[in-house]
């Protein structure tokens, strides 16, 4: 081959190998909206490979820029401050109950006084005082008052708290007092004298009280 005629393959060959970088360099050139579209329109007519070194361009002949193409899966690791092993902290105590233990059944409640002269043909007025005299709660359930004429009023459910009062009435409703009543159609204390008498739920004497 002459070397004219290698001079003219070799031009040819410079030329072809010119006109990609010249055409990537007008596209920097283009406004960002058109350069994106041109971008992507290599890219969708591309294959896998030349998407990746299609995008190598010259910004103003100062650096190369290199795109990221399709990310590489990175190693997830796993999320800091949240340590998989428990610290040092002490494992949860479960609360306990108020006193872990039923109120008592038993303790020391007095009969303190009888209004036993109560107004009315019936004195459904009257009634009976009672006293919790003992540092604690007691239940009255199944508690039992009763007259000399063994008129028997039997406790519902109820604590009856340290200190605290309750009135069990002949025929009267006082939420106030407790809320005791016998629902008697007739009076019970004697006016003349009578024997109060107070059990615990297992028919144990707790107190008795005595008027002339
Ligand atoms: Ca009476
Ligand atoms: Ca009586």
């Amino acid at each position: 081959m002459h070397a004219q005629t290698r001079r003219q393959v070799f031009l040819a060959i410079l030329l072809a190998a010119c006109i990609p970088l010249l055409l990537l360099q007008q596209v920097t050139d283009s406004s960002t909206a058109a350069q994106s579209t041109i971008f992507r329109s290599f890219a969708a007519s591309s294959t896998e490979q030349s998407r990746v070194y299609l995008p190598l361009v010259m910004r103003g002949g100062a650096a190369w820029s290199i795109p990221i193409g399709t990310p590489t899966a990175t190693e997830q690791l796993p999320a800091t401050g949240t340590p998989l092993i428990p610290t040092n902290s002490p494992m949860p105590i479960s609360t306990p109950t108020a006193t872990g233990k039923p109120p008592a059944t038993a303790g020391n409640v007095d009969i303190v006084n009888i209004f036993y002269d109560g107004a009315g043909i019936h004195e459904t007025g009257e009634y009976v005082e009672i006293k919790n005299l003992d540092v604690v709660e007691i239940q009255l359930a199944n508690w039992t008052l009763r007259d000399d004429a063994d008129n028997i009023f039997t406790f519902p459910a109820f604590l009856i708290q340290p200190g605290q009062t309750c009135r069990v009435y002949t025929n009267e409703d006082h939420a106030e007092w407790c809320g005791f009543n016998y629902g008697s159609n007739v009076e019970i204390w004697n006016n003349s004298g009578d024997k109060a008498t107070l059990r615990d739920a297992s028919g144990t004497l707790v107190d008795v009280y005595i008027y002339p």
